[in-house]
């Protein structure tokens, strides 16, 4: 049996208004080939607007650039060695080319953004190469930052591989958290007789969602805020390794099947298991309850005992009867152990009484405070706000989704545009 150690339970705060989430800058550079095609998959997928998100593909494949989306910058560097073709996979070149490039990579990372996330499919030269002197330039001017790297699939060779892992031990000395998705793992979900190129863009998807559900955590406004603090505090630290994962059901699925989804992303190198950080966010419409929360809280618990757990919770109003949760876990383990499956539970969702926000906001808010306290004695770490600034942001989301109502309700043809 695992030592039951309760979280600390943070007291309710206020949260500094310079220090909200919604003004955190954050850049997303896709380095390679890979890196580009990931990156553009993310961009479509955005389900909110940001202008706070830049996204960045960096390639010595001038031609690889070109056929990226204009929503993404665009920079071609080591154009001087490469001819602008690319390295032709060799990660020395990729390396040197990246070196000489020192001075465009400090531009890249000289708007003063808090978060940088660099993502690259390694296997190949360019990201592979670059990989370790982006991050390092980036641990030089103090950036916090977080990798996402694919490793290529074992069809491509020992040598791919051990290049790779070699990109990522030097990467990861410079970079707060690692996220690593091995591609061979796509195996365990499809045929192995699947083409290349479908292969590839599942794994993007999965990613790229994931990657989504994450800024969503950050951008969107919750009930229970998850601050900028909490989220550097996942992140800080050196060469953490790191879980992320994204899943979105139907609010009558069952919920035990849901969290086990949720917390055993086969496509992820690293296990969720015995955590050391934590944070989750839910996000819902209006159906959504603190049960669910509850459920997938003490999971968790279970899961990582030893975790500091921090939970967000959001009113999406896109979300009508679904339910999305998004897990970022570091200080996690390498796949080892399998997660045991989950007990026969009652599905909790059906029977819940379903939360009304827009008839009764006074009613809703005391039920979240009601049910807050049973999570802080759960032992959950509950990052509150004050009761007037829970209020305010449950009458803005009322008030929103009024407004949005108010719109279907006129003919499509008699809509005005704002
Ligand atoms: N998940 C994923 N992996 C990819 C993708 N494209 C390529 N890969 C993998 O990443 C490895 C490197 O490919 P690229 O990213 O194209 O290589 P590069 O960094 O551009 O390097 P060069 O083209 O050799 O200069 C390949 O061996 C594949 O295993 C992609 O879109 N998604
Ligand atoms: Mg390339």
């Amino acid at each position: 049996m695992p030592k039951q150690i309760k979280p600390k339970i943070k007291k309710t705060k206020e949260v500094p208004k310079d220090n909200s989430t919604k003004k955190i800058k954050i850049k997303i550079i896709g380095l390679g080939g890979g890196g580009g095609n990931i990156i553009k998959e993310l961009s479509k997928k955005l389900d909110f607007s940001s202008n706070k998100i830049d996204f960045t593909a960096v390639n010595t494949d001038v031609q690889a650039l070109e056929t990226l989306p204009n929503n993404l910058k665009k920079v071609s560097f080591g154009e001087g060695e490469t001819k602008g073709l690319g390295t032709g996979r060799d990660v020395a070149l990729g390396h040197r080319v990246a070196e000489s490039e020192e001075k465009k990579i400090k531009n890249i990372f000289s708007d003063q953004k808090d978060l940088y996330i660099l993502v690259a499919s390694l296997g190949g030269g360019t990201g592979t190469g670059a990989i370790p002197v982006f991050s390092k330039v980036a641990k030089e001017l103090n950036l916090t930052t977080l990798g996402i790297f694919t490793l290529p699939f074992s069809f491509e060779g020992k040598d791919r591989m051990r290049e790779a892992q070699k990109a990522i031990e030097e990467a990861q000395a410079s970079l707060n958290a690692v996220l690593i998705l091995p591609n061979e793992k796509i195996f365990k979900f499809v045929k192995d007789d699947i083409p290349f190129n479908s292969a590839l863009d599942i794994i993007n998807d999965q990613l790229a969602k994931s990657i989504q559900g994450l800024l969503s955590t950050v951008y969107s406004s919750g009930l229970i805020n998850i601050d900028w603090a909490d989220i550097k505090a996942t992140i800080e630290g050196v060469n953490q390794r790191a879980y992320l994962n994204t899943v979105q059901v139907k609010l009558t699925d069952d919920l035990s099947l849901f969290t086990k989804d949720l917390l055993s992303n086969e496509l992820i190198e690293y296990n969720f298991q015995k955590s050391i950080n934590v944070l989750f966010n839910i996000e819902g419409g209006k159906n959504l309850s603190m049960k669910q929360l509850a459920f997938i809280s003490e999971k968790i618990h279970e899961l990582a005992p030893e975790a500091r757990i921090i939970f967000g919770l959001t009113q999406n109003p896109k979300l009508k009867n679904e339910i999305r949760a998004t897990v970022l876990a570091t200080g996690t383990v390498k796949k080892e152990e399998k997660i045991a499956p989950p007990k026969k539970e009652k599905p909790v969702l059906k029977k819940e009484k379903v939360v009304t926000p827009k008839k009764k906001p006074k009613e809703v808010i005391s039920k979240v405070e009601e049910e807050l306290k049973e999570l802080e004695e759960l032992g959950v770490e509950i990052n509150r706000r004050n009761a007037v600034e829970i209020k305010k942001a449950e009458e803005e989301a009322i008030k929103k989704e009024n407004e949005e109502e108010d719109i279907f309700e006129i003919p499509a043809f008699l809509r005005k545009k704002k």
